[in-house]
């Protein structure tokens, strides 16, 4: 059965907020590495793969439902920011108004009676909770730090270390039918 056109919209919508999200992190990255703060935008680069991917999922979903991946326009985003920890704050800012939309296509998936479009969302709601954790975790440690360099030497090292995650390369190539 094709997915209902009013899920297709919302769909097509959160793959816009997922690539905004991307440009969002890729933005935050640049102003790291214009600071030589290589660990920092590796982590944001890497946040930027998994936001693509997160859009991707959504795509290729959509085509395996017979829906139209319609792309619209990405919007601006910032490219300043006071210092470190107003990056992160930003973070968990964007990323609890993500889990909102989110939920609002549970919410809608729900309304529709789509049982196959609420359970792929699923990922998506468990995901949320990882990212809102791990970027508040990251605000913690840097109100901690301050403004202590070595201290923010130290979490460059460890943000540095961040691995991509294995969904993101076959997310991404993954072409429906030719699976
Ligand atoms: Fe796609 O999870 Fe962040 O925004």
């Amino acid at each position: 059965m094709s997915i209902d056109k009013k899920m297709e919209t919302a769909i097509n919508g959160q793959i816009n907020a997922e690539m905004h999200s991307a440009y969002l992190y890729l933005s935050m990255a640049s102003w790291f590495e214009a600071r030589s703060l290589n660990g920092f935008a590796h982590w944001m680069r890497t946040q930027y793969m998994e936001e693509t991917m997160h859009a991707m999922k959504f795509y290729n979903f959509l085509c395996e439902r017979g829906g139209r991946v319609l792309l619209k326009p990405i919007g601006e985003v910032p490219t300043e920011w006071k210092d470190q920890i107003e990056v992160f704050e930003e973070v968990v800012k964007h990323e609890a108004l993500v889990t909102g939309l989110i939920n609002k296509l549970v919410r809608l998936a729900r309304e529709l009676d789509d049982y196959a479009t609420d359970s792929f969302l699923n990922w998506y709601v468990d995901e949320q909770v990882e990212e809102e954790d791990t970027a508040g975790a990251i605000v913690a440690k840097l109100k901690l730090i301050a403004n202590d360099g070595m201290g923010i030497l130290q979490m460059d090292g460890e943000l540095g270390a961040r691995a991509v995650s294995a969904l993101v390369s076959p997310t991404i190539m993954n072409e429906p039918g030719k699976a």
